[in-house]
């Protein structure tokens, strides 16, 4: 419709540029007709009297001659008539005829032009301000000029005439242009609407695997595109068609991994055993990381080995440091690494979240490196690496390291286990090779990497950006045709794979009915039933820009105070990192700032802000996504943004509007959010605005079309994808293990 709407203004524009040029065509032709008619008005007036002139002339009666001028000048345009002799005397002249027009220069005029042949000889005067037509006639007695008869007509009857016609003109141009844009954007409108219709239904057709749909002739070489397209998908993807489903998932790994054991490595474990009240509790923590993987390990079984953080972990796993997981399910292993204080805070507060951390996200932390931190991430990647070694049942396992917190393992498991496929995935932004090149230790964390088959990221632009890192800083050969850098012999394919949530979503099921939801969360906060809930759910940390999200529901209230008393921003904030200076500092300048926003615009029950700072069980999240009109997530930099992707699969009443910051891997999928920019309130707020006043058909359409995204682009696929390309490598390396193992066994037999 946008674009409808500039083709309107563009042609609104050529329009009254048209009519500019046609009106000065019109006027000059005009002008030129009128002049023309104005002489042969003369001609004929003079010719009706030319015979009593001749009598008059001969007498030489002047008495006579003055009263047969002034006859002529009774026509309504004629305004003054003189007659002159051959030798430029004046013979008579009405009374009006201006001194200025002398006979003297009229008849030399007259006599110079191309009075040879009788013609008129006319020209334009100003005389006392008006411009008035000027025609010279001749008079002839016998062969002899008797006489110049001048008549002046006045010419403001043509100007009047021009400006009718201009403004006729202009009159026909507007609306032949409204007429115009009414007709384009109806046109646009129902063609838009069809074109939709069509293509949703093409696509819908392919994707559904109806390979037959029928298309019309103009969409042909689209839908040859499609399927052309979805064909390589397929092809890529490795098996068929349809949804990637934990079925999907199991059957890939059986297929083209053997059924091969799947060892993850991440820092944090998908269940935390804590002691609480002298009772053992079972906590899911608030991580992207876990929210993705765990689903992913319920459907691959394997073993997960994560740092044993819980206060009640050791009393929960045996004396291998393992349990069965998930809880009553028992689906796969979870193997703990113990870590000692000096190695979680040098390895896990120290480099991992005061070095790589602020270093890979532009939000203006200014990243800490110390030798020490160093130290201690060195020891506990080959502490974990160890233990992965000691997890494999085979020399060739499937490995999937998980995020900054194991730069070095890959390359640590690599040189105990040459034939393992490791998989990295990279949770957050790589930066650019400047910044990257921060790092002290920054050759050892890219040669860590590269022991990877494949190094995962997110987005083209972080796969980009790690390239460019490794050209920048270390020897090695980028091939740029597959995305790939190779030492020695060793390669490792660098690609983008979004990540995302499972489809469908375990604590979606078993959540209660939308409508529900809501009326527990408002009667928990204590809300009026027609109060608007706009929801925000991070760790509290300073990349999710929660500072700005406040103040974006304040600027939101000064700016429209209809929200004021009505609109509530509920904000779950989960603890995060508190050990870090920087992260304790958010802490109080958060609770600061609501504080500050509810002085200014809390009255009597009703707080603009209600800040729920700590941990909540996925149950609760999911309870206030599907109870809130709007979710705003307001990262400063983020990888991709699960809280996004987990408030529309909560949607399954296709409401509620998502308000989404452009520095997200998710603003990349889900488009049809609002996306602002976090650091412009003014946007951000307006955003609120419009998403608190949508028409729900509105909402029901953008939110349709991003969980259509969501459920097809799942976590599944995300792990399907990686361990498809896996099994690939796996295949070469086989492939070409065997023909060097008979070069050189033939080598040796010559
Ligand atoms: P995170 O930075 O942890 O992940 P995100 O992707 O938003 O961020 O995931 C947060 C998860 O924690 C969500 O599942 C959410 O429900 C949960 N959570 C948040 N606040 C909570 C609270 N107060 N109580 C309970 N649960 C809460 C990193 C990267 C991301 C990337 C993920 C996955 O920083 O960019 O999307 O990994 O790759």
């Amino acid at each position: 419709m946008r674009r409808a709407l500039r083709f309107v203004i563009a042609l609104v524009v050529g329009l009254a540029m048209l009519a500019g040029i046609a009106s000065v065509i019109v006027q000059n032709t005009a002008r030129t007709w009128f002049e023309k008619d104005i002489v042969l008005r003369s001609q004929l007036v003079l010719n009706g009297a030319r015979r009593e002139a001749v009598s008059i002339l001969k007498q030489d009666d002047r008495a006579a001659l003055r009263e047969l001028l002034v006859e002529i000048t009774q026509d309504e345009r004629i305004i003054a008539a003189a007659a002159c002799s051959k030798d430029g005397q004046p013979l008579a002249a009405t009374d009006d005829y201006p001194t200025n027009l002398a006979c003297a220069d009229i008849v030399k005029s007259y006599i110079e032009g191309d009075s040879s042949f009788g013609k008129p000889w006319t020209a334009i005067r100003d005389v006392l301000g008006v411009d008035v037509h000027v025609t010279a006639l001749p008079v002839t007695l016998g062969d002899d000029l008797g006489a110049v008869v001048t008549l002046l007509h006045d010419m403001s009857f043509i100007e009047r005439r021009e400006a009718k016609t201009r403004y006729f003109l202009f009159g026909t141009f507007a609306l032949l242009a409204f007429c115009a844009a009414v007709v384009t954007m109806l046109a646009a409108r129902l063609s838009w609407r069809s074109w939709n219709q069509e293509i949703s239904r093409l696509l819908n057709g392919v994707l559904g695997g109806k390979d037959r749909e029928e298309a019309s002739p103009e969409f042909q070489p689209l839908l040859k595109h499609v399927r052309e397209f979805a064909a390589r998908i397929a092809e890529q993807e490795g098996e068929g068609d349809g949804r990637w489903t934990n079925e999907r998932l199991k059957q890939t790994l059986r297929k083209h991994l053997e059924g091969e054991k799947v060892i993850i490595v991440a820092n944090r474990e998908p269940y935390i055993h804590e002691m609480k009240d002298g009772k053992v509790t079972v906590l899911h923590p608030a991580s992207g990381l876990v929210t993705a993987l765990e689903p992913v390990m319920r459907a691959c079984s394997g073993v997960w080995v994560a740092h044993g953080s819980g206060s009640a972990d050791r009393q929960t796993a045996d004396r291998q440091a393992r349990l069965r997981v998930p809880p009553g399910e028992e689906s796969y292993w979870l193997r703990r690494v113990w870590l000692s204080k000096e190695e979680e805070t040098g390895y896990y507060y120290g480099f991992s979240n005061e070095g790589l951390w602020p270093l890979c996200h532009v939000a203006h932390a200014r990243p800490t490196f110390r030798s020490s931190d160093w130290k201690q991430y060195v020891t506990v990647n080959k502490k974990f690496a160890e233990t992965v070694c000691q997890e494999a049942d085979s020399d060739e396992p499937i490995v999937l390291v998980q995020d900054y917190h194991f730069a070095l393992a890959p390359q640590m498991i690599r040189e105990r286990l040459p034939r393992a496929t490791i998989l990295s995935f990279w949770h957050i932004p790589w930066p650019n090779a400047e910044r990257f090149g921060i790092c002290p230790w920054r050759d050892e964390v890219l040669q860590g990497m590269l022991g990877s088959s494949i190094v995962g990221f997110h987005t083209q632009q972080h796969c980009n950006n790690f390239i460019d890192s490794v050209d920048h800083y270390l020897e090695a050969r980028i091939d740029r045709e597959r995305f790939a850098v190779v030492q020695q012999r060793q390669q490792t394919m660098i690609k983008p794979y979004p990540i995302s949530i499972e489809w469908p979503n375990h604590w979606v099921k078993s959540a209660a009915p939308p409508a529900d939801c809501k009326a527990a969360v408002f009667a928990e906060l204590g809300l009026k039933p027609n109060a608007l809930l706009g929801v925000g759910v991070d760790r509290l940390d300073y990349t999710k820009g929660v500072e700005e999200r406040l103040s974006s529901v304040e600027r939101l209230l000064e700016r429209f105070p209809s929200f004021r008393g009505r609109f509530s921003f509920v904000q779950l904030a989960a603890p995060s990192r508190t050990v870090i200076d920087l992260y304790r500092e958010l802490n109080e300048n958060v609770e600061k700032l609501a504080a500050r926003i509810n002085e200014r615009f809390g009255h009597g029950d009703y707080r603009p802000i209600i800040l729920l700072r700590a941990h909540h069980e996925p149950p609760t999240v999911f309870r206030y996504y599907r109870a809130a009109d709007v979710c705003y997530v307001s990262s400063l930099h983020d990888g991709m943004n699960l809280v996004a992707k987990e408030f529309v699969a909560a949607r399954e009443d296709e409401r509620g509007v998502l308000v989404l910051s452009h520095f997200t891997g998710a603003a990349r999928e889900l488009t049809e959010a609002l996306i602002v920019n976090p650091y412009d309130l003014d946007e951000a707020s307006s955003a609120l605005a419009s998403a608190l006043m949508m028409p729900p058909q509105e909402q029901q359409d953008r939110m349709r079309s991003m969980r259509a995204i969501v459920s097809e682009f799942n976590v599944y696929r995300w792990a399907g994808r990686m361990l498809i390309d896996a099994a690939r490598l796996r295949r070469r390396h086989r492939l070409t293990g065997r023909l060097s193992e008979r070069i050189t066994s033939e080598e040796i037999a010559s």
